[in-house]
């Protein structure tokens, strides 16, 4: 087998803005990040709240399993370079951190899959609409963070 065949292929759920059609999907298609393959549509088996946050509208799934619903989202196998490049973009493990969670396909297919979650959010959040799907909108625009202020503490940030 060539060694590009045999690198190590990573399963991660996506459920925001690296969706197909979302602001930051092109994240995930561009070559020079690494490799990424869709696999399949599917839906956290835990429920997770899933809310649109801060002052830039920015979805946050909250680590608190069992409140909220079951997550769309969508699977894809990538490569170490790809991996790491999408922990650039999420700024883990100091905004989002990520962890490993079960998802189900339509056909009740099971996979483990890394997602990008956030551990420690202000309880405010929680109040916030509990989404199934994600889909960015013109009523609350995703702002992608090279147009966000500097000078505002991203966690701090969160309480907006
Ligand atoms: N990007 C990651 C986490 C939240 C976000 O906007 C995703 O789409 O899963």
């Amino acid at each position: 087998m060539s060694a590009k065949l045999s690198g190590n292929l990573i399963k991660v759920f996506v459920y925001g803005t690296l969706k197909r059609g979302e602001p930051n999907h092109h994240w995930l298609t561009r070559t020079e990040n690494g490799h990424s393959r869709f696999v399949c549509e599917a839906r956290t088996v835990q429920k997770f709240p899933l809310v649109i946050g801060t002052r830039y509208n920015i979805p946050f799934l909250l680590n608190k399993p069992g409140t909220g619903r079951n997550v769309c989202g969508e699977v894809y196998e990538v490569d170490d370079t790809m991996f790491a490049n999408l922990d650039v973009l999420e700024d883990c493990p100091n905004y989002y951190e990520r962890e490993i969670q079960q998802v189900t396909t339509e056909d009740n297919v099971s996979m483990d899959c890394w997602l990008y979650l956030i551990k420690q959010f202000p309880e405010q959040l929680l109040s916030k609409r509990h989404l199934d799907s994600y889909h960015n909108n013109a009523a609350q625009p995703y702002c992608e963070r090279s147009a966000r202020l500097p000078e505002v503490k991203a966690k701090e940030d969160m309480a907006y």
